[in-house]
């Protein structure tokens, strides 16, 4: 054929492929050493669009090459398959979630094929059958077992929309993460996984990530789990037999404190009003009211201005005695420290703009003007004698309305004047203990992980409720508590799940004495179930356990993860926490889920994220029926660093199409034997292709994808040129480099490489083909040739390296024979050195 025809080559190779299983895993006889290779998983929400082709263009870019590096690669696809979009889609549609799910995965797994990525095909997985998620109970009654798994009733974030609790990572900007509405607070009982319990060690051990996850990951992760080190201090209260502990990382300025403020919504607000008069009652209970309608985000915000109310009541400051108001104020949160702080103004600007709103004294205790190292400046003297204290200007900040949170020097705090910043905490610390009025402590942004969700696409909670509230887990043998059939069921949210109104399911009986029981009737967040996936695919018919923990001996970590930055806190927590409690319970040796992490960015249409609603939509099927899988694949790979985002308007399609039809006529050109021996062949052409083969392997290693195909482009170049110079398709350096393009190609266009392949003589698959070693003695670099003149006139010529230094090359110049000759007995009077292309020798005489 003279047409690089794609639709017929896709056609052609399809079955042969499906019929190799060229990526399978399951030899147990093979012994090469192992790579685990893993793409995030898609949710089954429609076809696969844009943003799944670059992904798994990218991911299999990694999974190729490493096949290629003499590895067996695991590179397993399945399916996130519960949770709220198919749920929500399938209410929309009047359809049962299970079948609007199962169409969509056999859609996608369809497209998926086509677009040839080369997953292992007998190791799919999908979260929603219960074969699954059975494996996710048994997870949640480890974790229960383990007091990591608790039910409490707090104040939970809760989507009007959805009609269901979010967990934190889940609320983005005060609105939920899935449908954009602004989420309120409800209380409620639910449940939870205590991550807070792994908060040290999922934040120190992120230091075995460095360098191998993307740092913007890292430091998120970090300020997500949010540690903050400092003090816990206990303060007396008028009129109540316990004290208030207050969580700060200045107890430095104890000193400075002049009243307390507690959360509004917290109950030690509520109790502490109980004792007040009925006037302060009355007003707090207004107050709460207006506190109420605020959003986390609006009390957070540090320029917001702040309110309160006074609570009638009064602290005593352990180090100094002093009686402190006690207020309500908003920007105190019920949930962060103990809900409670000692308010500090001259060193704290939330407590400054407080203070000064409503009055309250300001006593500065730190001078920050004074050095904490190095020389205490020298004054003058006046004539008394006395130091003259320069004019400065006032840093007062009651007057300024500046906290002054810098270091400094201690003052106005009895024992601790005098010391900068870090030895008074230190002190303080010593202080408190010694008067068993606190302690050093640590608190965390990072809270419990919310998993209970009101609804019904998603994994039963395997626990009953006895009559007398009491929990009961379902044995583990009686284990998948399967989902009952829609059939019946109202699955429109309402604030309750609808496995609640399935009385067949939901009543039940005790396993321990056959009372009646009701079975717990809300359902995990998805999230668990991506917690664990990846230890799944390791045995993922396994009917006996959640995994094969000698697989995961063999396979595990993850040693490459693919996938979209939008999940760099909440999945990739997750799955961290999950993996540090399975390590915990003997299951797994390894600390870490995913050793290395590649992000890739979004595929963007004139420069904004492609939705329907905007009208700058790309559909994926659209674009591989216009330009074939292989173009839309390498114009992923080629359109930059796969970290950066694509912008569709910005790239060809056309012209990586056009790319690869040209390279697959070389393999029609090529005329002779795979036997011919390649030394023969042009010089040129046989050095570019052995320098391609020795830079390839790096660049891939470090995600250059695009300058691979730069390369692949400009060896095609090279070769067509030894072609059309006279040398014609016979030559075996032209059957060298083709071979090389092919097997390069097989990694961003496996169609266009497995074409080439069987053109070039040889049995499929391209993709059990090694990438080849350079030959070392091609590698060495060409030379240049250098000219030797005598006052203007040529003299000789010297083979150079081009890397040639001035001296070496004058040198070489004042040996030559030719050019000693020239210069006889004259005199040296100037030497022009150009190098490595000319000298220039001036004489005189
Ligand atoms: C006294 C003080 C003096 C404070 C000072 C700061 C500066 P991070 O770093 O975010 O952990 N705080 C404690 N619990 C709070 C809550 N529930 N709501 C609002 N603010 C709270 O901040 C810790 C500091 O934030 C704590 O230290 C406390 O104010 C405040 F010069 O205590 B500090």
């Amino acid at each position: 054929e003279t047409e690089y025809d794609v639709s017929r080559i896709q056609e052609k190779w399809l079955p042969i492929w499906d019929e190799l299983k060229p990526f399978s895993t399951s030899n147990p006889d093979d012994k090469r050493p192992r790579k685990y290779v893993l793409d995030m998983f898609p949710y089954p929400s429609g076809d696969l669009h844009m943003g799944h082709a670059e992904a798994y263009a990218l991911g299999d870019v990694i999974a190729r090459y490493w096949r290629q590096q003499g590895f067996r690669v695991l590179h397993p696809i399945g399916w996130d398959s519960f949770g709220l979009p198919a749920e929500n889609a399938a209410i929309k549609r009047g359809l049962d979630p299970r079948k609007w799910t199962y169409e969509n995965i056999a859609q996608q797994r369809q497209s998926m094929r086509r677009y040839a990525a080369s997953f292992d095909w007998d190791r799919v997985l999908h979260t929603s059958d219960p074969e699954f998620y059975k494996w996710n109970q048994w997870l949640f009654l480890k974790l229960y077992e383990k007091g990591l798994a608790y039910r409490k009733a707090s104040w939970v974030n809760w989507c009007p929309f959805d009609q269901t609790v979010l967990a934190n990572e889940q609320v983005v900007d005060g609105r939920c993460e899935r449908c954009d509405n602004v989420v309120v607070k409800k209380q409620l009982t639910q449940w939870y996984f205590k991550i807070t319990a792994y908060a040290d060690r999922l934040l120190d051990d992120l230091k075995q990530l460095e360098g191998h996850w993307p740092a913007k990951v890292l430091s998120m992760q970090r300020n997500w789990i949010g540690r903050s080190v400092g003090a816990e201090v206990d303060f007396e209260v008028e009129g109540r037999n316990e004290k208030i502990t207050v969580f700060t990382t200045r107890p430095d300025t104890l000193y400075g404190a002049t009243f307390m403020v507690v959360a509004p919504d917290s109950e030690l607000a509520a109790e502490l009003v109980a004792g007040s008069t009925p006037e302060v009652q009355q007003s707090f209970r207004a107050y709460l009211t207006e506190v109420q309608k605020e959003t986390e985000i609006e009390r957070q915000d540090a320029g917001r201005e702040k309110t309160g109310i006074p609570l009638g009541r009064f602290a005593i400051n352990p180090v100094n005695g002093e009686r402190l108001p006690i207020w309500a104020a908003d920007y105190v949160l019920a949930d962060y420290g103990s809900g409670a702080i000692m308010a500090v103004p001259a060193h704290d600007q939330r407590d400054l703009d407080f203070a000064r709103k409503y009055e309250l004294p300001v006593r500065v205790v730190v001078d920050t003007n004074a050095p904490v190292t190095g020389a205490i400046p020298v004054l003058e003297l006046d004539e008394q004698g006395v130091p003259i204290l320069p004019d400065l200007p006032s840093t007062d900040p009651a007057e300024t309305g500046e906290a002054l949170a810098g270091d400094g020097r201690m003052i106005n705090s009895g024992p601790l004047d005098g010391l900068s910043k870090s030895n008074a905490i230190k002190r303080m610390i010593e202080l408190l203990q010694s008067r068993g009025a606190g302690r050093a402590a640590k608190t965390y942004r990072l809270r419990d992980w919310l998993i209970s969700r009101q609804r019904y696409w998603g994994t039963p909670i395997p626990i009953l409720h006895g009559a007398e509230g009491e929990l009961i887990p379902v044995p583990e043998d009686q284990l998948p508590v399967t989902l009952p059939s829609t059939e019946g069921l109202d699955l429109q949210p309402k604030g309750a799940s609808p496995l609640g109104a399935a009385e067949e399911w939901v009543n039940t009986t005790s396993p321990i004495d056959g009372s009646p029981v009701r079975r717990d009737p809300d359902t995990m967040d998805t999230f668990v179930d991506s917690s664990w996936y990846f230890l799944r695919f390791l045995s993922p018919n396994d009917d006996g356990q959640a995994f094969d923990v000698k697989e995961a001996d063999k396979w595990a970590p993850v040693d490459q993860y693919v996938g979209g930055v939008t999940h760099a806190i909440l999945h990739l927590l997750y799955a961290r926490f999950i993996t540090k409690v399975l390590f915990d319970l003997g299951y797994v040796s390894f600390t870490e889920p995913f050793s290395a992490l590649l992000n890739q960015g979004m595929v963007l249409m004139n420069g904004s994220a492609m939705s329907k609603s905007r009208g700058n939509l790309v559909r994926l099927s659209d674009q591989l029926d216009e330009h074939g899988v292989d173009a839309i694949r390498l114009t992923m790979a080629f359109a930059g660093p796969p970290e950066d985002d694509i912008d569709w308007a910005d790239v060809s399609p056309g012209g990586s199409a056009k790319f690869l039809a040209r390279a697959w006529r070389l393999a029609g050109d090529v005329t002779s034997d795979p036997s011919v021996e390649w030394k023969t062949g042009d010089l040129a052409l046989r050095r570019h292709t052995h320098r391609f083969l020795a830079d390839a392997p790096g660049l891939i290693e470090s995600f250059k994808f695009n300058v691979v195909v730069a390369r692949i482009m400009e060896l095609v170049n090279a070769t067509r040129k030894t072609i059309d110079s006279g040398r014609g398709g016979g030559d075996a350096a032209v059957r060298e480099a083709t071979e090389v393009i092919a097997i390069a190609l097989s990694l961003f266009a496996p169609y266009t490489a497995e074409e080439m392949w069987e053109k070039l003589g040889y049995s499929p698959t391209v993709a059990h083909v090694q990438w080849r070693k350079p030959d070392p003695h091609l590698l060495v670099e060409e030379s240049v040739t250098a000219i030797l003149q005598v006052d203007g006139k040529v003299r000789d010529r010297v083979e150079v390296s081009p890397k040639v230094s001035a001296e070496q090359l004058e040198k070489l110049a004042r040996d030559s024979a030719g050019v000693v000759r020239a210069i006889g007995d004259r005199e040296v009077v100037n030497v022009i050195v150009r190098a490595p292309r000319l000298v220039n020798i001036a004489t005189r005489g």
